[in-house]
């Protein structure tokens, strides 16, 4: 069965680079040699999401994997900065959970209108040449190269928004009466499987009172192995304070619906723990053609179990003007619709740290890994005598000179650094 609904989607996100700081002296005429002007990078772009009441799957993504911000601009002389990049707007339906995903830990829950969810921030620029001088240097050949911008991989799924979830097998009802007591009009048909994308319906139940209930395709036996649509659309009723479980009391398809009640509680468990013990309303549907005895038979089973049930016919419209007010009632003593809320920590950009690794290599040359040097070894003019005893000094101070003679560097040996590589020179 082909599925056009697109609730999850994995893409690629950047944020712009900061741009660089240039390295510009004042020049006049007459004027034999001027101060350093290198004007700032600019900030690069933030790659940015935002909720859409317009958008109801996330099918775009299927499509156009790759989010990328623009990059800040490089300073320029004259003492002037670089333009910030604008940040890229990812729109996206209203509960569409972003997850890092290679930890699966929560970045952000894009469930507010018209609020910024910055996922990925652009790099800060770079200062230009003009901030380095000082009164014993005066003439610095050097300026900071602009900060890379975050990047992630991250996937995003769609749970929708609802306070009321309807869950079932397949045939029972359910969009019969989310259409019959809401606004929304899926489609109904005598057949399984007949809702392939969850819907949404506002339930009116006075002018003041309503509530958001979400129908969802009928679940089977196994769904969890996947069988029939799978169990992905329990997705849909995550956040849900109430679900109502929807049985046909008639058992008009030659099912009990006692056994369905508890094979549908099954599959639910086996998605996820905490849907399982979200509260229940048991809705005995299709009461129209139900015996009383069958009727009586599930009214027992829920006494039993502690479960509040509700007998109905969608058809007749029977018990139907009640439901919304009870269900109302019921969802005052319940906690609010789940937010999640973000866990995910992002690596914290240590600027000008001193943190590196060596390590050599087959051939012998010594490999530092350190992304601080790389970013002054692209803002180094390395024909630059001063900027070059800048480089040095860093090299010394941060230890890592002290560590390559630990590990028996020699003179003339190669040092690599990313796609630098250049003799060591005692
Ligand atoms: N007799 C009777 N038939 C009903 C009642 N409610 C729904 N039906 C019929 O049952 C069939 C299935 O109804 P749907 O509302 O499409 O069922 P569903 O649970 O949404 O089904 P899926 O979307 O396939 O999971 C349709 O032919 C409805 O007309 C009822 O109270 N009594
Ligand atoms: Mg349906």
């Amino acid at each position: 069965m082909a599925i056009h609904f697109v609730d999850i989607a994995r893409i690629h996100v950047k944020a712009g680079n900061g741009g660089n700081g240039a390295i510009s002296f004042h020049r006049e005429k007459y004027v034999a040699s001027g101060g350093p002007d290198g004007g700032d990078g600019g900030r690069g772009g933030n790659v940015i999401f935002r909720a859409d009441r317009n958008l109801s799957t996330l099918m775009d993504f299927k499509y156009k994997r790759k989010y990328v911000a623009r990059n800040g601009e490089d300073g320029r002389g004259a003492n002037m900065s670089g333009k910030g990049a604008e940040d890229l707007i990812v729109r996206v339906p209203i509960g569409t959970v972003i997850k890092d995903a290679e930890t699966g830990l929560v970045m952000a829950d894009v469930s507010e209108q018209d609020k910024d969810y910055i996922i990925a921030k652009g790099g800060k620029g770079g200062l230009g040449n003009q901030h380095f001088a000082t009164p014993t240097h005066q003439i610095p050949r050097y300026a900071k190269p602009g900060f890379k911008g975050e990047e992630y991989d991250i996937t995003l799924e769609l749970k929708l928004i609802a306070d009321v979830g309807l869950i079932g097998f397949p045939n029972v009802g359910k969009s019969t009466i989310i259409s019959t007591i809401s606004s929304a009009k899926p489609k109904i048909a005598n057949y399984h499987f007949t809702t392939l994308t969850p819907v949404l319906g506002v339930v009116r139940v006075d002018e003041e009172a309503s509530f958001v209930a979400a129908d969802i395709p009928g679940i089977i036996e196994g769904a969890s192995e996947g069988i029939g649509l799978g169990h992905d659309f329990l997705r849909h009723v995550e956040r849900c304070r109430l679900l109502l479980h929807v049985v046909d009391v008639s058992g008009c398809e030659g099912r009990n619906p006692i056994d369905d009640f508890k094979l549908i509680n099954t599959e639910l468990k086996s998605f996820s723990e905490e849907l399982s013990k979200r509260p229940q309303i048991a809705i005995a549907n299709k009461a129209d053609i139900a015996t009383e005895e069958q009727i009586e038979e599930f009214r027992a089973f829920c006494e039993e179990e502690g479960i509040q049930l509700f007998v109905i016919s969608a058809a007749t419209r029977q018990g139907l003007e009640e439901l919304p007010g009870i269900v109302f009632n019921e969802l005052q003593k319940l906690p609010p619709v789940i937010i999640y809320e973000p866990e995910f920590v992002k690596p914290e950009i240590v600027e000008d740290g001193n943190a590196f690794n060596i390590f050599r290599t087959d051939d012998g040359a010594f490999n530092i890994e350190a992304e601080w040097l790389v970013r002054i070894l692209n803002g180094t003019d390395v024909d630059d005598y001063e900027s070059l005893q800048y480089f040095q000094r860093r090299l010394r101070d941060s230890g890592i000179i002290d560590r390559l003679e630990e590990m028996g560097v020699k003179d003339g040996d190669t040092i690599r650094i990313e796609d630098f590589e250049f003799d060591y020179v005692i």
